[in-house]
């Protein structure tokens, strides 16, 4: 059973979900104005993940015996000038996102509720991978400079070399 704040504390991590999805769709539009269509991908499949967590998490707050309440959804920013400014905003915005699921665990193990904190290992560990992808994406790019066809190169290799979240780890 989920805490009063527990609940709510997950409401609005489902709702940030969603706005990384909305946010990483509006950077790969970005993207595909300077004609970068391969980071474009990059930034699909990842806006696609993010609504997978929110999923993921809904799943959790209902089996959970909770009630799923979504919040209003921020319009993201869509003023990006270069494939850096992209990428070095998503970094920033990961590094949020884990301070987010960490205020998260906190909240369980204030509970005392071992469910939701052993539940939440997941993302801790989806974070540590989301912000090594990042950081590697932001270093190709800084070191790509001008060179944006060397760089979607590498990115449609980073792109090829992602996996998946296995259907067993959405739960459902
Ligand atoms: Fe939802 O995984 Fe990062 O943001």
């Amino acid at each position: 059973m989920l805490s009063r704040e527990m609940n709510e504390k997950l409401n609005a991590q489902i709702t940030h979900e969603f706005y990384s999805s909305y946010l990483y769709r509006q950077m790969a539009s970005c993207l595909n104005l300077m004609g970068m269509t391969m980071m474009e991908s990059y930034f699909v499949a990842q806006a696609d993940e993010e609504r997978q967590h929110a999923i993921k998490l809904i799943d959790y707050v209902q089996k959970s015996g909770g009630k799923l309440v979504l919040g209003a959804i921020d319009a993201p920013a869509h003023d990006f000038k270069s494939a850096l400014a992209v990428a070095e905003a998503t970094l920033e915005h990961e590094k949020g996102v884990t301070g987010r699921i960490h205020a998260l665990v906190a909240q369980a193990e204030s509970d005392k509720d071992y469910s939701t904190r052993s539940y939440l290992q997941w993302y801790i560990d989806e974070q540590v991978e989301e912000e090594a992808s990042i950081m590697e994406l932001v270093q190709l790019t800084r070191m790509a400079g001008d060179n944006l066809l060397g760089l979607e190169d590498r990115v449609e290799k980073l792109l090829k070399a992602r996996t998946p979240i296995p259907a067993q780890d959405l739960g459902v």
